[in-house]
C-alpha cells in the first residue's frame, strides 16, 4: 500500500510538472503571436513597412504624413538612392509648427544645391510663421529673408528655397516671443 501510494505519487509529480509546462508555453505562445498580430497590424495598414524602415517612432507624426505622399520622401539625402529636389522638381519637405512654440522636425537635412518645398502646417490654436535661410539672418529677424506669415490653425503654407550656400541654415518662428520660447530649428546641408 505504502509502496503503491509512493509510486503513484513519483510518477505523477514528473507528468504534472510536464502539463504545467506546456499549458504555460501555449499561453506564451499565444501572447506573443497575439502581440505580433496586433503590433504588426497597423504598420502594415498604414505605412506598408515604410514607417518601420524609417525608425517608425522617431518620424512619429511627420513620418505618418509624409508616407501618403509617396516613397521619394522617405530617403534622405546623403543616402543612396536619395533625389535631391530642383527648381523645377523640388523636394517636398513637410514642416509641423506647433501646438506650442516647437517645430517638427527641428532638425532637417537638405544636399547642398538643391530645391525644397517646405509646407508648413499649424497644428492647434497659435499662429506661427515659417523663416528660412542663412543662419544669422534668420536668428536676427532679417528683413528680406524668405517666410511664410501668420499660418493659422490647421492652416498649411508653402516656400520654395535653393540651398545653394554651404550652410549653416536654419528656419524660425518670428511671431512674438516664439523664437525666444525655442521655435527654431536648424538645417544641414551636406555634399
Ligand atoms: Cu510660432
Amino acid at each position: 500500500m505504502n509502496v503503491e501510494t509512493q509510486g503513484t505519487s513519483r510518477s505523477a509529480a514528473p507528468v504534472w510538472v510536464a502539463l504545467v509546462v506546456a499549458i504555460v508555453g501555449l499561453v506564451v505562445a499565444t501572447a506573443a503571436l497575439t502581440a505580433t498580430l496586433v503590433g504588426g497590424a497597423p504598420f502594415g495598414m498604414m505605412g506598408a513597412g515604410r514607417g518601420m524602415m524609417s525608425g517608425g517612432g522617431m518620424m512619429s507624426g511627420g513620418g505618418m504624413m509624409s508616407g501618403a505622399f509617396g516613397s521619394g520622401s522617405v530617403l534622405q539625402p546623403g543616402a543612396s538612392g536619395f533625389v535631391p529636389g530642383t527648381a523645377a522638381a523640388p523636394r517636398i519637405v513637410r514642416v509641423i509648427a506647433g501646438p506650442g512654440y516647437a517645430f517638427s522636425p527641428s532638425s532637417i537635412t537638405v544636399e547642398r544645391g538643391e530645391t525644397v518645398t517646405f509646407l508648413v502646417t499649424t497644428m492647434g490654436p497659435i499662429t506661427h510663421e515659417f523663416m528660412v535661410g542663412p543662419a544669422a539672418d534668420v536668428t536676427t529677424h532679417t528683413p528680406g529673408t524668405p517666410e511664410i506669415d501668420g499660418i493659422g490653425m490647421m492652416q498649411t503654407g508653402s516656400l520654395t528655397y535653393t540651398f545653394d550656400g554651404s550652410g549653416p541654415y536654419a528656419f524660425a518662428c518670428h511671431e512674438p516671443g516664439h523664437y525666444e520660447a525655442g521655435m527654431a530649428g536648424t538645417i544641414t546641408v551636406v555634399p
